[in-house]
């Protein structure tokens, strides 16, 4: 493979070089990861920005019917959308795939729209790393805004979080304990939550839920890339095509302050500093799973197991064996402080 030609291909915003490079990066062969290195330093030298944003919302909320319609909208004022998900659970089935394709059947048929399904069966560092590759190949491609969606389970606002500028949280109309099913954690990260599904009979109650969730915004507290009246909670209604104009231009305010600011760039610069982190740590968990040291781990674990060894000096003669010249005199009381320390 050509990686200047495909580099080239992206860059004129080719959706199928896109959908290639995609693979290339989602690739964990070694010889594709070389490849895939070389790739994105070609293409760091467009220097594009997309505006990222991050959505995410519990199954059924409308996370996908959001998509087209918004998708829509974007391409209609002359933008150009990728659309990508992650999926940290792997669990999700076909059907939904399947659901998917037909609820964004007039999106993805957008000559200016493009949608990556999330790959399955990868562990949540993998499908981090594939996405954060994937937004810079698509920002590389000159795509305007970058949609990143993700089912609100397990750590995946982290994950959006550290991916994103803008964190979208889609809810559902709910009576009153629904509030409290909601995690502080992916309540703190959201900018803009919203209440989707105010249509019909839904309306009243959707009005509603959304004030809760202003009220319960109001009591967090107050973070310093905000301007007044963020986060902010609105309803939308991604059937009937209302509010995601209002939506959209909040964002667009929300964006232009975090930049004037100089929010926006300290935001990216901490992302790439994180995932500079992740890589060291990603690559050194993967030293330990080469053979060398894999075998050195086994006949060690059983002298550790026969008692002729204590757990820490079998540790530390492993290390010593694998990089000899890395200092062994003071262990870290973790991998953390080992990095954080400036
Ligand atoms: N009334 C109403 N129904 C909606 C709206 N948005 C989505 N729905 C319906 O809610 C159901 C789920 O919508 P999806 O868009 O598939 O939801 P999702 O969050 O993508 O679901 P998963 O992919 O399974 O996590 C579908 O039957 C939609 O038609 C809305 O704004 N109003
Ligand atoms: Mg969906």
């Amino acid at each position: 493979m050509d990686i200047a030609i495909l580099a080239d291909a992206v860059e004129r915003g080719e959706r199928r070089a896109v959908a290639r490079a995609i693979t290339l990066v989602e690739s964990a062969r070694p010889e594709h990861r070389v490849q895939a290195t070389e790739l994105l330093e070609t293409l760091a030298r467009t220097g594009r920005e997309a505006i990222r944003i991050g959505l995410s919302g519990t199954p059924g909320v409308g996370k996908s019917t959001f998509i087209e319609s918004f998708g829509l909208m974007l391409v209609a004022q002359g933008l150009r959308v990728a659309v990508l998900a992650v999926d940290p659970s792997s669990k999700r089935t076909g059907g939904s795939i399947l659901g998917d394709k037909t609820r964004m059947e007039r999106l993805s048929r957008s000559p200016d729209a493009f949608i990556r399904p999330s790959p399955s069966q990868s562990h949540l560092g993998g499908v981090a790393r594939r996405t954060r590759e994937a937004v810079a190949l698509c920002e590389a491609a000159g795509f305007d805004v970058v949609l990143i969606e993700t089912v609100g389970v397990g750590q995946s606002e982290t994950v959006v979080a550290e991916l994103s500028d803008v964190f979208l949280l889609l809810l559902a109309p709910a009576g009153g304990d629904e509030l409290q099913g909601v995690k502080r954690g992916i309540m703190e990260a959201a900018d803009i939550i919203l209440v989707n599904k105010a249509d019909g009979d839904l309306k009243a109650t959707a009005m509603r839920t959304c004030a809760d969730y202003a009220g319960a915004l109001r009591l967090l507290r107050r973070r310093p890339q905000d301007p007044d009246g963020f986060p902010k909670a609105m309803t939308v209604s991604a059937l009937e095509i209302s509010g995601l104009d209002r939506a959209w231009a909040e964002i667009r305010d929300l964006v232009d302050w975090r930049r004037a600011q100089g929010h926006w760039h300290a935001r990216r610069a901490e992302q790439a500093r994180h995932w500079f982190e992740e890589e060291v740590r990603q690559t050194l968990l993967a030293q330990l799973a080469q053979p060398k040291a894999r075998s050195l781990m086994q006949s060690l674990s059983e002298q550790v197991a026969d008692g002729q060894l204590t757990a820490s000096r079998a540790a530390q003669d492993l290390f010593a064996s694998l990089w000899p010249e890395m200092e062994q005199t003071k262990l870290p009381e973790s991998l953390d402080a080992t990095i954080d320390t400036p």
